[in-house]
């Protein structure tokens, strides 16, 4: 009997060991485990056959068979364990991280170039006096208008070049309604620079429905057209960075006179390149217009002109921004492309 105990402990030896051979998987040993060790396992049933022994075989068989279950439990939870911990060592590796790599970073954002070239304006006017004021985008006839001197059959007021909502409002053509409250609200001396929205019904490569403008307006004694091409110049400067060459030339706008355009300087060739990109070999870019506020614009504002003066400009910033940045497609600045905004920012 005991010698039939022997060879069947030595058939379980040969499967143990045969499972914690190398190669052996976690799914493999505990397979093991349960053929061995499992209720209806090959050791479980020795153990059972214990009982059929006579009394005077039993203590022998008995310490045979606990040895055997000792020594092979102990081998296959050693490789068990073995297992386990080389799967663990696995998981740490994949997911590791190394404190001493650089960082990846992350992509930097950056303002509109719009809103840039925008807060360029104003931190210069602010730094010259001017207060920022922020109206409707939605005006009155009268504020767009008629308090600007925009004669009734002015082709501005044509249904082709405005929005109306037929109800006596429209959408503000130019900021310049801001400067006819302001007037009312503040009186003289006033100085102050209305940037914002503005609408006109033109929609092709080179007009957007909705474009931005910075307009500016002085109204005080003893000012002249010195104090105007000041300001200008120094917004240009804080736009491009440096002092660029303006000039002015004679034109018309209901709400000045006389009445100036101003073009500065090409800030990329100054007029040596006969084939540059941003003024087209002319050497000149076109930026806005000025003048002597119409006496009858500061009346409707509420100011004498018999004692005070008053100087305004307006200027478009899109035109402005895509020069500066070297953008190419004008509606493509309110397709909301972060790439495209941002690509003039890394010549
Ligand atoms: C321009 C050109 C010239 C202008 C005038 C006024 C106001 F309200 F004071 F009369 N605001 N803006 C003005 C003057 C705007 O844009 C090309």
């Amino acid at each position: 009997m005991s010698s039939e105990i022997a060879l069947e402990i030595e058939k379980i030896r040969a499967q143990v060991e045969a499972a914690v051979a190398e190669g052996a998987t976690l799914e493999s040993l505990n397979d093991c485990r349960v053929a061995v060790f499992g209720k209806k396992g090959a050791m479980t049933g020795l153990q059972r056959m214990l009982g059929k022994l006579s009394a005077a075989e039993r203590p022998e068989a008995g310490k045979i068979i606990n040895a055997a279950k000792t020594e092979l439990t102990a081998k296959l939870d050693a490789a068990i364990e073995k297992c386990e911990r080389a799967a663990l060592t696995a998981a740490e590796m994949r997911d590791r991280i190394d404190v001493t790599q650089p960082a990846s970073g992350r992509p930097l954002g950056g303002f509109h170039p719009v809103v840039q070239v925008m807060m360029d304006v104003l931190e210069v006017l602010e730094g010259l006096g001017f207060v920022t004021v922020q109206g409707p985008e939605v005006e009155t006839d009268f504020y767009n208008f008629e308090a600007l001197n925009i004669p009734p059959h002015h082709p501005a007021r044509d249904m082709q070049d405005t929005f109306y909502f037929g109800d006596g409002r429209l959408l503000r053509t130019h900021t310049s309604g801001m400067q006819v409250h302001s007037m009312l609200e503040m009186g003289a001396p006033l100085r102050i620079a209305c940037p914002g929205r503005v609408y006109r019904r033109d929609n092709d490569p080179t007009h957007s429905p909705m474009f931005h403008q910075v307009e500016g307006l002085i109204v005080d004694k003893d000012i002249s057209v010195g104090d105007l091409k000041g300001c200008l110049e120094a917004m240009m400067e804080g736009i491009f960075g440096k002092k660029l060459k303006a000039r002015y030339r004679a034109s018309y706008f209901p709400f000045t006179e006389p009445s100036l355009e101003v073009d500065i300087e090409c800030f990329k060739c100054s007029g040596s390149d006969p084939h540059c990109q941003i003024c087209k070999g002319t050497g000149w870019l076109e930026i806005g217009g000025m003048g002597i506020v119409h006496p009858n614009v500061l009346r409707y504002g509420g100011i004498d002109p018999e004692k005070y003066t008053g100087f305004a400009w307006g200027m478009g910033l899109d035109r402005i921004a895509m020069l500066k940045y070297g953008l190419t497609d004008l509606r493509a600045l309110f397709d909301g492309d972060v790439s495209y905004l941002l690509s003039g920012r890394h010549e």
